[in-house]
């Protein structure tokens, strides 16, 4: 029986296991890459592990998300990344080079490849039938060290793409159309695999902004075949080596198949406050006080062509800001070169340098109440930066018709088409990014005195009696548990500051709730954790005694850094338990180790007596891991070298 994409290079990368949906199976990563907000974490426990050098075939350090420099701590943190990829054999991409995923997918991203990335949009790289994948950093530390990676075998689902886009519909709207139809969770544990003959109709650019938007369905990774339009991709980035077709069996099977005509699609715009919430522009009737664009969904030197092309010559209306920021150095010189960033210029942008920026609330927070236009991936409240701002998603195309107008507007009264031809060469200048030194023992890290150590977790005990510590509704994401922005994003590298703003947008007193009791529980609905790849979202509350965290199901990268740090996952059995739970109920569980073994957990409830019963999810490996306190307890407990296997 012929193989699907994900198939084949999930079977060239086998380290561990079957290719049996929902078992647990372990692959060869190739590549990793890291941004610094994740990346010092996963760095400080690289080196923990005492290996002088990574044994990947190439792991990439990106500078990227916390560019602000308020203080000394970022540049602290850029310099120490950068000395420890001197040392350890990792390039560095200096601050300025571009955002990780566009810079990944511009130079270094293979056909047929793994990637792992702390960040959970590393499935750009799918874009040119890369398998990338997003974790946690510790995940793709033991990556760097040579180990594979585990997760359960993900469904595979095709998305058969039919006919091609009408004028002014982009890919943008490809991937909102998906979010509508399968919604934030309706990728978990799956890959999306696209085929049919729309694939032929889309460049490498607009193929990643679909693959990256995937995370936003909660999928493992999404992936396109390599074709012609890849090797002309890699071509014209002077890589045409890197080249190898792939494609789906013709008799390849799927666990589902959805089909898309992409003729009938039409501008859509995520709304307020999930990428899920969809509706096409034309129903959208709003003004428009803030436009952004960039982040490495629609960053691309086409992306920012076209827009520059639609504002050509005209002034944005008087009541937008219009933001714009490039995802990689060569994007943003290209433009300049080409007389397209004057463009964008006269036309009133204001350019800020190559990195993620107000898609991470770094700068640029909308006034109060604002409606925001963003041609980025994230819409969750507060994520910009104001709590009140209405931030929609939306495709370069509507965003830039919207600049000139005022208020959101559908791209297609924009009159006839502008088409924007690829580029034969692109721009290539390597200069920011760094190799590692020829000589390791000659660099010495650099540490300022924001990186505090990676605390440890405690093995997990039998009997346990947990207060509620919080209880929260449906799609909690990672953005509400650990919230980043120019605040609190300096404090990535100190668990023990920035574990004061757990919860902090929907509960200013949790911390210090959760210090007073030192032990605690965290009640969740479905998707518990969707979002961002951040393990803070996980350390910091272990660091704040949270020993369980119950939900009605887990977003997947979130689950496994929970995992990580010892915190134990837990599933209701009877989702409906969850409504008899309140806050400061304490909930006792007996014997825990040995109905862990069992596949279910029982506790009781002291408030109102009554027993609740919990699923383990978990395999063997990873129940070993939670009840040792969490992957580097359990990394020092077993030798890393004696028996690199069971970790
Ligand atoms: C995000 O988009 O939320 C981030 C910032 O890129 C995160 C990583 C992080 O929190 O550092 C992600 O998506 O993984
Ligand atoms: Fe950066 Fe935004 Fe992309 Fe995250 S989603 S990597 S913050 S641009």
């Amino acid at each position: 029986m012929g193989l699907n994409l994900t198939q084949k290079i999930i079977k060239s990368h086998l380290a561990f296991g079957d290719m049996v949906t929902g078992t647990e199976i372990a692959i060869k990563i190739d590549q990793t890459l890291t941004q610094d907000a994740t990346g010092t974490m996963a760095y400080l426990q690289f080196e923990a592990m005492g290996i002088p050098k990574v044994k990947t075939e190439l792991s990439v350090s990106y500078v990227d998300h916390n560019t602000l420099q308020s203080d000394f701590r970022n540049a602290d943190d850029h310099i120490f990344l950068q000395t420890v990829a001197a040392k350890y054999g990792i390039h560095f991409s200096r601050p300025g080079n571009g955002i990780c995923h566009q810079v990944h997918l511009e130079r270094f991203g293979k056909p047929g490849k793994t990637l792992l990335g702390s960040d959970s949009h590393t499935p750009t790289n799918g874009g040119i039938g890369m398998l990338s994948i997003g974790a946690g950093g510790l995940d793709v530390a033991v990556a760097m060290a040579g180990q594979p990676f585990y997760l359960p075998m993900p469904k595979v689902v095709r998305v058969e793409l039919k006919n091609r886009l009408q004028p002014w519909v982009s890919a943008k709207d490809i991937i909102l159309h998906l979010l509508s139809l399968l919604s934030v969770k309706g990728g978990v544990n799956k890959i999306i695999e696209y085929g049919g003959e729309g694939v032929s109709t889309l460049s490498v650019p607009e193929r990643a902004t679909i693959t990256n938007m995937g995370a936003e369905l909660g999928a493992t990774t999404s992936i396109f075949p390599s074709d012609e339009i890849t090797r002309l991709f890699l071509k014209a980035q002077g890589r045409e080596n890197d080249f190898v077709a792939l494609c789906a069996d013709q008799d390849a099977t799927y666990d589902e198949i959805l089909e898309i005509d992409l003729a009938k699609l039409e501008p859509l715009a995520a709304c307020p406050h999930s990428p899920d919430n969809i509706q096409p522009v034309n129903n959208l009737n709003l003004k428009v006080d803030q436009v952004a664009i960039g982040s490495c969904t629609n960053s691309s030197y086409t992306d920012m062509k076209r827009v520059a092309e639609i504002l050509k010559g005209k002034t944005i209306h008087p009541n937008v800001s219009l933001v714009i920021s490039c995802g990689s150095r060569q994007v943003l010189e290209m433009l300049a070169r080409d007389g397209a960033l004057a463009e964008l210029i006269s036309a009133g942008a204001r350019i800020l340098e190559s990195a993620c920026g107000p898609c991470i609330g770094m700068g640029q927070a909308p006034k109060s109440g604002a409606v925001s236009l963003r041609t980025f991936n994230r819409n969750f409240e507060g994520r910009s930066g104001t709590k009140d701002a209405l931030v929609y998603l939306v495709s370069p195309e509507t965003a830039a018709a919207s600049a000139l107008t005022g208020k959101i507007t559908d791209p297609r009264t924009l009159g006839l088409y502008i088409p924007v031809s690829l580029p034969k060469k692109y721009l290539l200048d390597d200069r920011l990014i760094l190799s590692p030194f020829k000589t390791p023992t000659e660099v010495e890290v650099v540490r300022g005195p924001n990186i505090k150590p990676v605390p440890l977790g405690e093995p997990l005990l039998d009997q346990l009696r947990l207060p509620v510590v919080i209880k929260v509704g449906d799609n909690i994401t990672t953005d509400h548990i650990m919230p980043a922005g120019a605040k609190i994003l300096p404090l990535r590298s100190n668990i023990p500051a920035i574990s004061e703003y757990v919860f902090n947008s929907i509960d200013p007193d949790f911390a210090s709730r959760a210090k007073e009791v030192k032990q605690s529980l965290i009640v969740g609905g479905s998707n518990y954790g969707q979002g961002s790849s951040r393990e803070h979202a996980a350390l910091a509350p272990m660091y704040l005694g949270v020993k369980v965290v119950m939900a009605k199901s887990f977003a997947r990268i979130h689950k496994a850094n929970l995992i990580n740090f010892g915190i134990l996952p837990l599933e209701f059995l009877n989702p409906s338990d969850y409504d008899s739970l309140c806050l400061n109920d304490c909930l006792v569980f007996n014997n825990l180790k040995q109905s862990l073994q069992q596949g279910e957990v029982s506790l009781i409830n002291e408030r109102t007596g009554d027993e609740i019963k919990l699923k383990v999810n978990l395999s063997k490996r990873q129940l070993n891991i939670v009840t040792k306190g969490g992957l580097l307890a359990y990394t020092k407990a077993v030798s890393f070298s004696q028996n690199p296997r069971c970790l």
